[in-house]
């Protein structure tokens, strides 16, 4: 099964949508295996998005997953990196469709409110910088019969 690292950003939880985002991954078939709320530093912020350290939108990207709690955790499941980016939509709000989680839930990039890994890659990176190997919980679904093929 294939692992990939989701964040629900600042807004997420401000806006009370904690519950609303987690059920639309465990509703998909997705499984949580390691799950924390954490005030994300500057340091941990710079490190997740060093790829877009010369952006012009680096400073403000830091200062919004930075102004406030997240939950971060790890999501399992067939295909699950790019299962995760087509629920979430397009980077931009606008331009992603009604149904995905970015399309109904804002409007605007700098506040898009959840994060996923992009690759394999990606993930891999961000699972380390947020959590250790003690943080994975291992257990066995009972409704994973009826989801898994
Ligand atoms: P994240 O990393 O949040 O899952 O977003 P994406 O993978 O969909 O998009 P990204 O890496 O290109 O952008 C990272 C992050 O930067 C914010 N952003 C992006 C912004 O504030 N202004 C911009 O013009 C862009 C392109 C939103 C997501």
């Amino acid at each position: 099964m294939e692992r990939t690292f989701v964040m629900l950003k600042p807004g997420s939880i401000q806006r009370g949508l904690i519950g609303h985002i987690i059920s639309r991954f465990e509703n998909r078939g997705l499984k949580i295996t390691a799950m924390k709320m954490l005030q994300v530093t500057t340091e941990l912020a710079e490190r997740h998005y060093a790829e877009h350290k010369e952006k012009p939108f680096y400073e403000s990207l830091v200062g919004y997953i930075t102004s406030g709690p997240v939950v971060a955790m790890v999501l399992e499941g067939p295909q699950a990196i790019s299962v995760v980016r087509k629920m979430m939509g397009a980077t931009d709000p606008l331009e992603s469709s009604p149904g995905t989680i970015r399309g109904d839930l804002g409007l605007f990039t700098g506040k898009n409110i959840v994060h996923g890994s992009d690759s394999e890659a990606s993930a891999k990176r961000e699972i380390g910088l947020f959590f250790s190997d003690e943080d994975f919980v291992s257990y066995k679904k009972c409704d994973e019969e009826w989801i898994l093929e």
